[in-house]
């Protein structure tokens, strides 16, 4: 194999933002990079912890933008620091791929702000030892804030600044010729906090997904509000009922740590779903008769379904739950719904494979599937609810119905092949 010229570009990527990956374009094509490899930090001790996603989603997020983004081509994941425990000091980095891939020529690339500061890393030496460091110039506001030791903007032009760190730790040292450009991932962060549509930074894909995973954004919840509704549903929820309930809780919690989605509003969702079958189906017509909770044709023939949307009603006004996302998962927890968010997704899966449901047609299957592929899984199991109504002559509700079209046709889409988990 010929020698390959490769651009490193690392990061916490935390989120990954559209001007990564111009610096990354500009390397390879002024350099003629073979290939840029974009190596996200595992932990990050240094950083402010509590904002630090985890390298899962930071990874996940690098290959949606990379799918959407044009001319991404030899633009590409590389996962070198995620598996470690440690601390990534970039010259480890850089001295791990020198060693693994002698051959080839390195190019590291750092923004101004990075290069303001490099004499102060941890053996700037080695790095330079091994690698040609490529510096992407910045706007000065986003320069502003260097660290003590650092070159701020004031005192020196970012050509003057590379000058003087070339000077301390000799190297090969070159600035792309592309625009200064503002973008932070912490300004994103912040957008996200105020609410703002990031989508124009992170494209659409990250955008949803650090909706859908409510990163950067996770509120917690009262370890005493838990044990508080865990009281009350035991008295009012026959046992078998109330175990179940504790199923669906425990194994919410078990996806949601799968999938990176915040485990106690999970597990909060699980106990709640089932809340008003306290009530009989009589009663449940009654309570919401008197509420003015407007009942469809299909929940009045098929009452087993009310206790979905009157769970949802009681969560937010019996149990003081006024969240919106576990309002959601429990009012479509029986039927699904097209399009349904990452928590939708985790409570109807564990409804359906929690630890006390026995006797269900392919339950290993599904219940192994639940950890690799959720949206397989809800097909599954929506094929399998159909074919079980079929089978009793129960009208299958239409949102169930919907449901099940909008994921078979979504996962053709996606060239997901479903033709062996449905007939
Ligand atoms: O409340 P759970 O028993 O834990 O589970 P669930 O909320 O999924 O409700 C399951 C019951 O609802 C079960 O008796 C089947 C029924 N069901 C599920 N989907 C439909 C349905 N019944 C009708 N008529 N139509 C549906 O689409
Ligand atoms: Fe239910
Ligand atoms: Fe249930």
């Amino acid at each position: 194999m010929s020698a390959k010229k490769i651009g490193i570009l690392g990061g916490s990527f935390n989120p990954i933002h559209k001007g990564h990956l111009r610096m990354a374009k500009a390397a390879r094509d002024e350099y003629g990079l073979d290939e840029v490899w974009l190596v996200p930090t595992g932990f990050a001790p240094h950083k402010d912890d509590e904002n630090m996603a985890l390298s899962y989603s930071r990874k996940n997020m690098i290959e949606l933008l990379l799918s959407e983004e044009p001319d991404t081509d030899r633009i590409i994941l590389k996962d070198l620091e995620c598996k470690s425990a440690d601390k990534n000091y970039t010259y480890k980095t850089i001295s791990y791929i020198h060693e693994n891939y002698p051959e080839d020529e390195l190019f590291y690339i750092v923004g101004e702000d990075s290069i303001r500061y490099f004499h102060n890393w941890v053996h700037p030496e080695i790095i330079t030892a091994y690698s040609h460091i490529l510096v992407v110039e910045r706007n000065a506001s986003d320069t502003a804030g260097i660290k003590t030791g650092g070159i701020s903007p004031d005192e020196m032009d970012v050509r003057s600044a590379i000058d003087y760190v070339k000077e301390k730790i000799p190297g090969q040292y070159s600035l792309l010729s592309i625009e200064p450009f503002s973008m932070s991932s912490s300004d994103i962060r912040n957008s996200i906090l105020s609410g703002a549509d990031i989508s124009k930074a992170v494209g659409e894909k990250v955008s949803y997904y650090i909706k859908d995973h409510l990163l950067y954004n996770r509120g917690d919840y009262d370890k005493d509000l838990f044990n508080d509704i865990q009281e009350k549903l035991q008295k009012r929820l026959k046992n078998s009922r109330y175990q179940h309930t504790l199923g669906v809780m425990n194994t919410a919690g078990s996806l949601a740590m799968k999938y990176d989605y915040p485990v106690d509003k999970a597990m909060l969702a699980g106990l709640l779903h089932d809340c008003a079958k306290g009530m009989t189906e009589d009663e449940q017509i009654e309570y919401c008769n008197k509420h003015d909770i407007a009942l469809t044709e299909s929940e009045l023939s098929s009452p087993q379904l009310i206790h979905a949307k009157l769970g949802s009603y009681l969560c937010r006004n019996k149990y003081n739950v006024d969240d919106k996302d576990i309002c959601h998962a429990i009012q479509v927890h029986t039927t699904g719904c097209p399009e349904m968010n990452l928590l939708d997704k985790i409570l109807y899966i564990a409804d359906y494979i929690e630890p006390n449901r026995m006797n269900l047609p392919r339950l290993f299957e599904i219940r192994q599937s639940a950890f690799e592929d959720p949206d397989r899984t809800l097909i599954m199991i929506l094929h399998d609810t159909v074919a079980y109504l079929d089978r009793r002559n129960m009208p299958a509700d239409p949102k169930t119905k919907e449901t099940y079209e909008y994921y078979k046709k979504y996962m053709i889409k996606q060239g997901k092949d479903i033709s062996l988990i449905i007939d």
